[in-house]
């Protein structure tokens, strides 16, 4: 079968999943010629086995708001692939959730895991649950109703949901709490938990922090550094917070937030006191970036992407396709050098295209991000031991991890005198679980 047959087998299997399928044929297109080249691979049909999940759970959430009246969401986990490892990946409450949006996830997650080096599988799951507006009992109740469904169905060694859009440590919290309850035991079922317990040293910051040693590799590739770089990032919540403060620490400058609302621009750079607003504003839960720009008097755009910003390297942070063909060209026009995709899959395959073209050096989201689950995995290690690492052990870890993934997609992406991130990416993450697929035999 060639290539473009066994996508559309793949669309004509699983119709209206559009974000689905095209983080499917981000990896097809990629690793493709390792495929076909692997006789062993083709004869255990890894491609027809690698793009369903195992299992996929699909539930009713029903919950009572304030003022008394029931409610009805929907709540998923997409148990994706359990080669390497238990099941292991974020929960999102985002109304924008569908099935289509956590299989894409899911997917992308089970070669972000094997990136990382640790024993993890691949799994996301979430709810079309609003959080904006909601009361903190209200939030609680809803992760009680969740959780009073999915805990049958994890488990330190099954399945560990983490936190993603829409679930922080307060969410985490409430799940861990109703989970304990159910099941009378205290186990590592989830990360991110706070650090009274059993929580990690850098966990809220890590997917931020590893974004960023990231684009430090990838710029020592090209014997740049990011000392003295403008940078442009999108979103204000957990991920763009971490990015900034390890930014900062190394010199850059970020001049934009944005939000569903539209953007800031802060010439002067977005530092110290400005950095903890991002935290207020996301605990605030009113879905507007624009108190920023009120805040410290600063310009703000509405409607608008802070890709028309002249930068030197941008660095999506908030959701999925959020940089589009325009975005890139505008990039581009502007002098832009690097795009570090620290949302999973930020940027339109149109969009990585016309970046890749124009040889703009480009990061997938599979790779940069790998921080955060990477250091989920370093607290499901410290549950294990019962033990905690320091700050410096964790970081150290983080940073040797995030380390390693860059020379691995360097060393499956280099083409002549580049590096394609994106196929180094799929090709190694691809690899290890192809291969432990074939050791297990056909299950
Ligand atoms: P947060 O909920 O903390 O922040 C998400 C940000 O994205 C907010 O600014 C949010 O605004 C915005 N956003 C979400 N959905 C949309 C949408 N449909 N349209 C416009 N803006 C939107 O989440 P995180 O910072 O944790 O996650 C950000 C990205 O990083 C996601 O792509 C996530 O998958 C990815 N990621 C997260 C990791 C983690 O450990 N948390 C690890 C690796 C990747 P609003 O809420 O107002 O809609
Ligand atoms: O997309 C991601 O990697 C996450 N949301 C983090 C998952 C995790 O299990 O820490």
């Amino acid at each position: 079968m060639d290539k473009q047959k066994f996508i559309e087998q793949v669309a004509a299997k699983n119709p209206a999943q559009p974000e689905f399928l095209q983080a499917v044929t981000e990896v097809v297109d990629s690793v493709w010629e390792v495929y076909e080249a692997n006789p062993k691979f083709k004869e255990a049909k890894i491609m027809d086995r690698i793009v369903e999940p195992e299992r996929t759970i699909i539930f009713r959430v029903p919950w009572t708001d304030d003022k008394g009246e029931v409610h009805v969401n929907r709540g998923y986990r997409v148990e994706f692939n359990s080669a390497i490892g238990p099941y292991k990946g974020g929960l999102r409450f985002h109304p924008s959730v569908t099935l289509s949006i956590l299989k894409f996830l899911g997917f992308e997650q089970t070669f972000k895991n094997s990136l990382t080096t640790l024993p993890m599988g691949g799994g996301k799951g979430g709810s079309d649950f609003d959080p904006k507006g909601k009361s903190d009992n209200e939030i609680m109740r809803f992760c009680q109703a969740f959780m009073a469904e999915l805990f049958r169905h994890i488990g330190a060694n099954t399945d560990v949901p983490a936190g993603d859009i829409g679930v922080g440590g307060r969410e985490i919290g409430y799940l861990f709490g109703m989970y304990k309850k159910l099941k009378n035991e205290f186990t590592g079922v989830l990360t991110g938990k706070g650090l009274n317990w059993g929580g990690s040293l850098v966990r809220p910051e890590a997917t931020g922090f590893g974004a960023v040693y990231f684009c430090t590799d990838m710029l020592a590739e090209v014997k740049d550094e990011i000392k003295g770089k403008t940078v442009t990032v999108s979103g204000f919540g957990n991920v763009a917070w971490g990015a900034i403060l390890k930014i900062n620490e190394l010199g850059g400058k970020v001049v934009t937030l944005s939000g569903p609302d539209g953007y800031i621009y802060d010439e002067a750079g977005i530092t110290g006191e400005k950095v903890d607003f991002l935290l207020e504003m996301r605990a605030s839960n009113n879905d507007r970036v624009q108190d920023y720009a009120e805040e410290f008097d600063v310009p703000f755009f509405e409607g608008k992407r802070p890709w028309e910003v002249k930068c030197d390297i941008a660095m999506p942070c908030a959701t999925q396709n959020e940089l589009g063909e325009e975005d890139a060209k505008n990039l581009i026009a502007n002098g832009c050098k690097y795009v570090v995709e620290v949302s999973n899959m930020g940027c339109t395959p149109e969009a990585v295209h016309t970046l890749q073209a124009k040889k703009i050096i480009f990061a997938p989201g599979k790779a940069a991000n790998a921080g955060g689950v990477a250091t989920s995995g370093l607290e499901m290690s410290q549950n294990s031991l019962r033990f905690n690492w320091t700050r410096a052990e964790v970081d150290e870890k983080l940073h040797r991890i995030m380390k390693d993934i860059h020379k691995q997609c360097v060393r499956y992406g280099t083409e002549g005198d580049v590096v394609d991130y994106v196929k180094g990416a799929n090709i190694a993450g691809f690899m290890k679980v192809a291969n432990a697929m074939l050791d297990h035999g056909i299950v």
